[in-house]
């Protein structure tokens, strides 16, 4: 079965790279999809989500995005870096930097991203925060297609939880966190088990 290389990019604490990873391992996603989480890199170095990859054997690199004059300069570091595992699928994982419109186009298709809202309400950052104090009553995460435009790609999965009564932006995080963990994987192994990824 042709391989199909997952290159996941994160920024942070990686538990959403690490919930993929566990689940391609635990679902055996190299057998049934002849899928394998191929390398995790991070644009920080200091990135926890490093040692959790390493921790499951899976390949990793820093792309300082500090390092670079821009924007372009660094998407082309990170472009070569990428495609030295010639990827099937590209996951933003906690990814915290805008991509170029450049990038983005060499990655059509093959590019998907979890956003920490009921999209389209609150894209951008700081969600959690504007939720509580737009008095909802409800917030969730998105697993999305990545365009130029932010957070306007086609919606491939959703999850929805309570806001509750005195809850902090860390605490509607955590709740949502939990879910994304579940929504994450499940959407990505759909999109492996298409014949066609880029339907
Ligand atoms: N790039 C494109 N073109 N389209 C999307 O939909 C993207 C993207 C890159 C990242 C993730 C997104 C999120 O789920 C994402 C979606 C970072 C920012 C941001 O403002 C906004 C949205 C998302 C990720 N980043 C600042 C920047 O100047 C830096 C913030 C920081 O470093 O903490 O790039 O939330
Ligand atoms: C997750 O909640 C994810 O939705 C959000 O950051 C957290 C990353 O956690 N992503 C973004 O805000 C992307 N801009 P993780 O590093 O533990 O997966």
């Amino acid at each position: 079965m042709t391989e199909k290389n997952i290159v996941i990019l994160i920024s942070g604490s990686g538990s959403n790279m690490a919930a993929i990873a566990d689940a391609a391992r635990g679902g055996q996603w190299e057998r049934r999809h002849g899928a394998r989480v191929a390398a995790v890199i991070s644009n920080r170095p200091a990135a926890g989500g490093l040692s959790l990859a390493r921790e499951r054997g899976i390949a990793t690199q820093v792309v300082d995005h500090t390092a670079f004059d821009g924007r372009e300069a660094f998407d082309a570091a990170l472009m070569a870096e990428i495609d030295r595992h010639r990827p099937t699928l590209v996951v933003l994982a906690g990814f915290m930097r805008i991509l170029t419109p450049g990038f983005v186009r060499h990655y059509e298709g093959r590019l998907v991203n979890i956003h920490p809202s009921l999209l389209p309400a609150f894209p951008g950052l700081q969600t959690h925060q504007r939720a509580i104090e737009a008095g909802c009553r409800f917030a969730g995460c998105t697993v999305h297609r990545v365009t130029a435009e932010l957070d306007h790609g086609e919606y491939l999965e959703q999850a929805v939880v309570p806001v509750l009564p005195g809850d902090t932006p860390a605490s509607l995080a955590e709740r949502v966190l939990s879910q994304e963990h579940l929504v994450y994987p499940r959407a990505i192994e759909r999109l492996l088990a298409r014949p066609a990824l880029n339907p």
